[in-house]
């Protein structure tokens, strides 16, 4: 699917998406059920060790064949079944996402009600702040004319990508754009080292709620003693990959905030429980995105209405990547807010016109 624009990131450029859908497909109580599910994987292993390619091969190969003969398999069984093999959590996120769809339309029942999230005050459905992530630009006024185009659009947050060399003076442009008021932080994707500590505290000044994912995933030290050395709260992303990685990662120092990606842990199962013990341990979270089209933007803005998610999340409309989405009622934002989905299921209906003609190809798998 293309984008509306190409997304430069600090780890490469995406002017179109690739993306991996699971659908389940069986009989409750002798009725059919169908469920969907989307892989986060991207194209290439840029940003995690798994693309989109891989993750339909693993599917395929590994991990439905584990699931086949389980009788009324449901999504909580998934991760446990599929857990002998190592790895891989965006393709077991978009099965489990897939089998929760199909149990949760079969009893309908939204995934909002599911998490206990309920209506507003009034009875009207329950809205999220919206934030909107923004790529690298090589030109300063580029930059500035896109972030403003977002906060016409109403976004209430603002996350800059950054690297070496687009980052001081882009995010002190930005500021100065944006005003004292507009909630602003940065993500870096890995693009720094260890002995970034004293340039990215030149960051301080700004007053970003945090830093996102500055040194590589594997380096939760690397991490601690940044956090040490900065005063902007130290966020990982890449490096939070499941609950126990998370609460180790707190332990040590190196995450003050977390990027709850449920494709990136394994599933929203697994995103729930990283979501309570961060509750746990005073730890603010906030709802990371992966480009999602309507399938995953919907089940993202039901999660972010948890209470633990204190922080606008990159729930953006489907407007700010996709000029056609597959779903029939895309994520819209009004006044600054996304509308918490209440149709059964993961909050979605698939437009099956639309998605027929972006489908490349597909495999069915029959037991
Ligand atoms: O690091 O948060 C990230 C998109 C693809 C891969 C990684 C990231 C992102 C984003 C986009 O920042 C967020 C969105 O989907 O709106
Ligand atoms: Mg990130």
């Amino acid at each position: 699917m293309p984008l509306v624009t190409p997304f430069r990131t600090s780890f490469g450029v995406e002017a179109d998406r690739d993306i991996l859908l699971v659908n389940v497909l069986g009989t409750v109580g002798g009725v059919a059920v169908s469920g969907w599910g989307e892989c986060v994987a991207l194209a290439d292993p840029t940003y995690s060790a798994e693309y989109v390619d891989g993750a339909q091969h693993v599917t395929e190969g590994h991990l439905l064949p584990r699931l086949t003969a389980v009788p009324e398999l449901t999504a909580a069984d998934v991760g446990r079944i599929l857990a002998p093999v190592h790895g891989h959590p965006m393709a077991k996120g978009a099965i489990e996402a897939a089998v929760l769809d199909a149990q949760l339309r079969a009893a309908g029942r939204s995934f909002a009600d599911l998490l206990g999230v309920a209506a507003a005050d009034d009875g009207s459905p329950r809205r999220i702040p919206s934030g909107v992530s923004v790529g690298i630009f090589d030109d300063v006024e580029d930059l500035l004319a896109a972030v403003q185009g977002y906060v016409d659009d109403g976004y209430v947050r603002i996350k800059l990508k950054i690297e070496p060399g687009a980052d001081i003076d882009h995010v002190a442009a930005v500021r100065d754009l944006i005003g004292p008021d507009t909630p602003l932080q940065v993500d870096a994707n890995t693009a720094y080292r260890r002995t970034d500590g004293q340039h990215l505290a030149r960051l301080d000044e700004f007053d970003l709620l945090l830093i996102e994912q500055p040194l590589p995933e594997e380096d939760i030290v690397g991490h601690a003693r940044l956090a040490a050395e900065v005063e902007t709260p130290i966020c990982l992303d890449e490096s939070l990959v499941s609950a126990a990685g998370t609460a180790d990662a707190i332990e040590l120092g190196a995450c003050e905030i977390a990027n709850i990606k449920p494709g990136r842990v394994g599933g929203y199962l697994e995103a729930i429980r990283i979501h309570d013990l961060c509750v746990q341990r005073d730890i603010p979270v906030w709802c990371g995105g992966m480009v999602e089209t309507g399938i995953g933007r919907a089940a993202n803005a039901a999660l972010a209405a948890l209470p633990g998610f204190t922080l606008p999340g990159d729930i953006s409309a489907s407007t700010r990547f996709y000029a056609q989405d597959i779903v029939t009622d895309p994520i819209q934002i009004i006044g600054g807010h996304v509308t918490v989905p209440t149709v059964a299921g993961m909050g979605f209906d698939i437009d099956l016109d639309v998605l027929d003609s972006v489908t490349t190809s597909t495999t069915t798998i029959s037991f």
